[in-house]
């Protein structure tokens, strides 16, 4: 294979980048938080850097019917691909949950659906050949879509059509969601098998914030007999929890799982939405502490896919996604914090760095942190106890 050129890319390890422009002209509607656009910063900012020379890159395809069908209902597949685009009607209970104001029909739908869903698949296959350490696919990590339904901006979940590839040639999967909201769809998908563990952290207040599942107490099937008991795993948090905590948080328990689950592979959620800033998250971690849980990971030496998520301020959403490819290729140390000065879009940054300070990402909003420690270590004793009754 020809050496690559720039930044120092470790001979032998491989990372591959899962994208397609078409994507990201997809437009959810006036007001939607959900803007595709957002992974065109940050493919401007990856690209700016010359992160890309020290990847397989690879334009993504569309998913076939046939792959989406290893999840999804035909009856929800053919209504996703004929649904018309129609005059948005506020929280009108809608058929298979499309059409409302959170899932709406757009122009494209259903190419986008399987675009993104197409790289996922493909990423996870460059791990089963063992042609990728890391594979990334940032306009993936759709996580609440569920077999006949859409669900929180969700329609297809390109993670369950990734993990299904991977069971193909791994015997155990962990799945890491990160993004401030519960990972249900993916959950709920392998809530009777123990060859998928999967873990969420994410907002929880028992009532409104979305969607609404993922307590502490949620952590499989109640039966002994059903192989999936004790493999979901669920940490509910509160507002404002900063990067020292969730730093701890994450490696503690990410570290007790791989002991006991001895997964083959790691999908890891990467939602941006967990970031401080968010226009619809509630947390202060910033994009070192997000990175670190990426790096974590990777220091793992297990084959990792990296999937993108929510992320509702889109400059935020691309420096921690750039910073994240920097940590997979292992050019974290050497990248110049500054936005380089050729990036497009280099205005939307407002502060020209990679890691603008607390008080600059909050710009006078005040989250104080709900997480006493007290709380964070009776939830790693929780795990801790679950985790007793997986044995592999
Ligand atoms: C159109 C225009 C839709 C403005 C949706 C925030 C909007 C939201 C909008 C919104 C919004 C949600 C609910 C309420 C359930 C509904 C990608 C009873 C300012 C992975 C999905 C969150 C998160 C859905 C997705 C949530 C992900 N929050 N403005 N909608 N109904 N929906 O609460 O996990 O990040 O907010
Ligand atoms: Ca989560
Ligand atoms: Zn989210």
């Amino acid at each position: 294979q020809i050496e690559k050129n720039g930044i120092g890319r470790p001979k032998g390890y491989n990372v591959s980048w899962h994208s397609n422009p078409d994507i990201e002209k997809h437009h959810f509607g006036h007001a939607h938080p959900m803007k595709p656009w957002r992974l065109t910063l940050a493919k401007g900012l990856i690209m700016s850097y010359g992160m890309h020379a020290a990847m397989d890159t690879f334009v993504s395809r569309q998913a076939t019917r046939e792959e989406l069908e290893d999840f999804h209902s035909d009856e929800y597949l053919d209504y996703l691909k004929t649904a018309k685009v129609a005059a948005p009607i506020d929280d009108i209970p809608v058929d298979f949950n499309l059409g409302g104001s959170d899932c709406p029909i757009f122009e494209g739908l259903f190419n986008y659906c399987s675009m993104y869903a197409g790289a996922s698949i493909d990423a996870a296959r460059k791990l089963c050949n063992n042609e990728s350490d890391i594979a990334i696919n940032w306009s993936g990590g759709l996580h609440h879509a569920k077999k006949a339904e859409a669900s929180g901006f969700c329609y297809v979940n390109d993670i369950v059509l990734a993990i299904l590839q991977l069971l193909r040639k791994h015997p155990r999967v962990l799945y890491i969601d990160i993004d401030v909201h519960h990972g249900d769809g993916v959950e709920e998908a392998f809530w009777s098998t123990d060859r998928v563990m999967t873990l969420s952290i994410h907002k929880y207040d028992g009532l409104n914030f979305f969607p609404g599942t993922g307590d502490l107490d949620r952590t499989g099937p109640d039966s002994e007999e059903n192989p999936g008991a004790h493999h979901a795993v669920n940490v509910p948090l509160a507002d404002g929890i900063d990067d020292e905590q969730y730093v701890w948080l994450f490696k503690t328990i990410v570290g007790m799982c791989v002991e006991r689950f001895q997964p083959t592979a790691i999908v890891l959620q990467c939602g941006a939405d967990s970031l401080a800033g968010d226009r619809l998250g509630r947390f202060n971690v910033q994009v070192q502490g997000h990175g670190s849980c990426v790096s974590y990971c990777k220091s793992l030496n297990i084959p990792l896919l990296l999937v993108g998520g929510g992320g509702y301020t889109p400059r935020n959403v691309a420096r921690a996604w750039a910073h994240e490819t920097s940590i997979a290729i292992g050019c974290d140390a050497t990248l110049d914090p500054i936005i380089p000065m050729h990036t497009p879009y280099r205005q939307h940054f407002r502060y020209d760095t990679i890691f603008p300070t607390l008080e600059q990402i909050l710009a006078g909003e005040n989250r104080p942190n709900r997480n006493p420690d007290k709380k964070i270590r009776e939830i790693i004793a929780s795990v801790t106890e679950q985790l007793r009754f997986v044995n592999c």
